[in-house]
């Protein structure tokens, strides 16, 4: 058997293993954040910076997209948020020298990790048609160029422009004005790989795209229910949430595959108790199969439905739609059937509807676990089910919770990052600037891959991100990258998306949070939305990583002008100089937003109207709240597969890798690894430290092939395996997507395991 790495970056291809831990936080997160942050930032600017993390008059941290508590604590962070914070106010810099030493070519062959921790990006750089590296080039060259390219377009419909959620609220308005000023709804944006199946299912079925609650109604729950979610690494402050609402009587269930050690017990760095024994937060953990969760709400929406007295009939009457039919379905829910899809036992489902019953407020929490499956649409409609039943919309304390991931995604949906913008949008932007915004829709992520591969899109633009390597069919992708006439990325750090380009390209480098922003007027703040609808300011406090940086806002405005000239009806040189004259024109076309300077003043912020949660008014087609009956649906894997989820390490954001460990696994030194339940691994002929190529195998009958993981037994659900995103985004077809929401289905790629040859 083959047991040797295979040959490649040493470090990486060397994981050790060791037993996963089961508390989050605590003492060991402090340390690490520490070590991560002073490698990067220095001792000094670390403090500087850490401190003004969250707070009213600071930054909104580039992490994730929780909430931040009324009553905020000195460090009002976590390990993971100030790694985000390391990685870009770091002092390492990305220079024209740099590039000037090196390849397009030789930095294609460099890992991920090693181009992102670089440092931060100083000049706008130009890589010619034919050239071999990166050279710099003036801001209004490079304004040229794309002006140059978007002009020799057959239509507008032919360029791509991509966002990614750290977008401010101010940039990211501005640029989906340029684009449809333009004539283009082509908007591709993250939300498309991520949330998109919760915006799909609550549109329709509660008539609002978000979640349902604020942070206080998680402190008024009974039950916390939290589904596909890894918080302890990816939300950290939610476990502050989490341990506050247990101490005031919640119970919570956690809903995985995978024992997830924040879930388990919480050390809170903020409290003497933390330091020691900590909380814990799981009551039941339902170790479910990958998939299994439509099949497990709906059977304990029939069980609801069968007892007596268990569904809130008034709400029912009053503010839904289509209970019959959902009833009559869910009576026909099979026990086997269930037990099968989701791997547990009728005791665990027994135990959770006991807690179910006894709760008169329920939150249903979730993440990447639900969204990114074929089913994934119908599986949040089921949760939404499952809350309408007992009445769970619409009251404190009880509601849905789709916690989002990049801190603003969510609110660059509510500024019109959107391919298939709402008609009364279109309407109130027409009426507000006075041109006529494109009608059709545009491309989202998958069909803008398949128009670049097919030569119906030539040049693509990206607000942020790292779009080649957070796509699916990495090989796909990078191909259909390549066919691009230009292709042009608006970044802080260097990524993979910079060296896979089209036949030109840029590289334009910009502001982070961190930093300030200056313009005509004086110092700028722009705004963000946070999961739960909060809208506010966050201000930059450190000096630019280089004095040639523009702000984001400030590239969408000279961009503009540069390719609309004269025709343009809108005043972009009065936005770039005064970022509250894009909040007055926010104000007049966003519902929610009027009063917008104002109101942001506040400390904290303002929450954005929500009628499900604020008026039990659910805007759907119905008028109602829309019960639905789809099939259950549940992935079936052939005989000596798997089926594997693609999910994050302890030590990365997105594909930005912090460091090469995952230490709530157990997990050290390297990241391709394939966690597999011994059992299953055993029946597959493997041991842990066997190396093996993961091999998906999809019904367009190509096999897609990541090589070299080191196989770790670890307790998932039988059948199921885990490895690190973005290394495995190669095995999933760009083809395989949820129904609806089309998010490629990166939790359920059916995957043979291939032992590696020895070398
Ligand atoms: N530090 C850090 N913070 C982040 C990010 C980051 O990369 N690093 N990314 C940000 C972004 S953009 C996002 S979207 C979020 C992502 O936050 P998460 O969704 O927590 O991220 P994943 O690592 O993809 O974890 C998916 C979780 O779902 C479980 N799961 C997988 N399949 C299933 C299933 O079929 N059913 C159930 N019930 N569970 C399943 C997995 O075991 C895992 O616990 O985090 C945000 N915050
Ligand atoms: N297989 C698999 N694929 C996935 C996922 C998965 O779970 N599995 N998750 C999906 C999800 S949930 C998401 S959200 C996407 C993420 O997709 P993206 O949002 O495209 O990817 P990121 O890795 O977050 O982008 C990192 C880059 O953003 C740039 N950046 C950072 N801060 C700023 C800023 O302030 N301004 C600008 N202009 N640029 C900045 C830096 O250059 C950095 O290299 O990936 C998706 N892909
Ligand atoms: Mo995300």
């Amino acid at each position: 058997m083959a047991s040797k790495p295979p040959k490649g970056d040493p470090v990486q291809d060397a994981p050790q293993v060791a037993e996963p831990k089961h508390a989050a936080a605590g003492l060991p997160a402090i340390g690490h954040t520490l070590r991560i942050a002073q490698q990067q930032m220095g001792v000094k600017r670390t403090m500087l910076t850490l401190l003004s993390v969250n707070q009213k008059d600071g930054f909104d941290c580039p992490g994730c997209a929780w909430p931040e508590p009324d009553h905020r604590h000195k460090a009002e962070f976590c390990e993971n948020g100030a790694k985000a914070v390391a990685e870009e106010a770091t002092l390492r810099r990305v220079t024209p020298e740099f590039f000037a030493a090196r390849s397009v070519a030789d930095l294609a062959t460099r890992s991920g990790y090693w181009l992102g921790q670089q440092g931060r990006l100083t000049h706008p750089m130009y890589l010619p048609e034919g050239g071999e590296h990166y050279e710099p080039v003036s801001w209004e060259r490079a304004f040229d160029i794309v002006a140059e390219e978007i002009a020799g377009l057959g239509s507008p419909d032919e360029a791509l422009f991509y966002t990614s959620g750290r977008t401010s609220n101010e940039a990211a308005f501005l640029y989906q004005l340029f684009a449809r000023e333009l004539g283009t709804n082509n908007l591709p944006d993250c939300s498309n790989m991520c949330h998109e199946s919760s915006g799909s299912a609550l549109s329709e079925t509660i008539g609002v795209g978000k979640g349902s609650v604020l942070l206080e109604d998680m402190y008024k729950a009974d039950l916390i229910i939290v589904a596909g979610q890894n918080p302890g690494t990816n939300h950290p402050r939610m476990l502050s949430a989490l341990e506050k609402a247990k101490a005031g009587g919640a119970r919570i269930i956690s809903v995985n595959p995978l024992p997830e050690a924040g879930l388990e017990r919480f050390k809170n760095p903020q409290t003497p108790k933390g330091l020691t024994t900590g909380a814990a937060l799981n009551d039941l953990f339902l170790q479910i199969r990958i998939g299994g969760d439509q099949a497990l709400f709906r059977l304990l929406g029939k069980l609801i439905v069968e007892t007596e007295g268990a569904v809130d009939e008034a709400f029912v009457r009053e503010h839904t739609h289509g209970y019959e039919e959902f009833a009559k379905t869910a009576r026909a829910a099979d026990w086997d059937e269930t037990l099968a899809a989701t791997g547990l036992t009728r005791a665990d489902i027994e135990q959770a509807l006991g807690m179910i019953l006894a709760s008169e407020r329920t939150i249903v929490c979730w993440a990447m676990g639900l969204t990114q499956h074929k089913h994934s649409v119908a599986t949040i409609r089921e949760i939404v089910n499952f809350l309408l039943l007992r009445g769970n919309i619409g009251r404190p304390g009880a509601g849905v919770c789709p916690v989002r991931g990049h801190s603003n995604v969510q609110g660059d949906r509510t500024m019109g990052i959107f391919e298939r913008p709402a008609p009364a949008f279109l309407d109130a932007l027409e009426k507000e600037f006075g041109f006529a915004p494109p009608r059709e829709h545009g491309y989202d992520v998958v069909r803008a891959i398949r128009a670049l591969r097919d030569g119906d899109a030539k040049l693509f633009f990206a607000m942020g991100g790292n779009f080649v390597s957070a796509s699916p069919d990495t090989a796909v992708t990078e191909a259909a990258m390549r066919r691009a006439r230009l292709t042009v990325h608006v970044s802080t750090k260097l990524n993979r998306s910079h060296v896979v380009t089209g036949a030109r390209a840029l590289i334009l480098p910009t502001l982070g949070r961190t930093e300030r922003d200056l313009q005509g007027s004086g110092e700028q703040f722009v705004t963000v939305e946070d999961s739960m609808g909060m809208v506010h300011a966050s201000r930059g406090r450190l000096e630019p990583a280089s004095t040639h940086l523009l702000s984001e806002p400030a590239i969408v405005c000279r961009l503009a002008r540069r390719v609309l000239g004269e025709d343009s009806v809108v005043p972009w040189e009065e936005f770039e100089k005064d970022y509250a004259t894009i909040r007055d024109r926010i104000a007049r076309v966003v519902p929610g937003f009027e009063d917008f300077n104002a109101r942001v003043e506040r400390p904290g912020g303002f929450a954005l109207p929500h009628a499900p949660r604020d008026e039990r008014r659910f805007p759907t087609a119905t008028g109602k709240a829309n019960f639905t009956a789809a099939p259950i649906e549940y992935p079936k894997v052939p005989e000596g597969r798997v089926l594997l989820q693609t999910l994050r390490s302890h030590d990365q954001y997105n594909t930005t890798i912090y460091g090469l460990d995952d230490r709530y696994r157990g997990i050290k030194n390297g990241r391709r690894v394939v966690l597999v339940n011994p059992e299953d691994a055993g029946q597959l002929g493997l041991t842990d430290g066997s190396y093996v190529n993961l091999v998906s195998e999809w019904q367009d009958g190509v096999e897609r092939r990541a090589a070299g993981f080191r196989v770790v037994h670890y307790p998932t659900a039988r059948g199921c395996a885990a490895a690190y995103y973005p290394e495995t985004n190669v095995l999933v077809p760009l083809d395989a997507t949820a129904d609806t929401s089309n998010t490629p289905a990166s939790k359920s790629v059916v995957v043979r395991l291939e032992q590696s040859a020895t070398d």
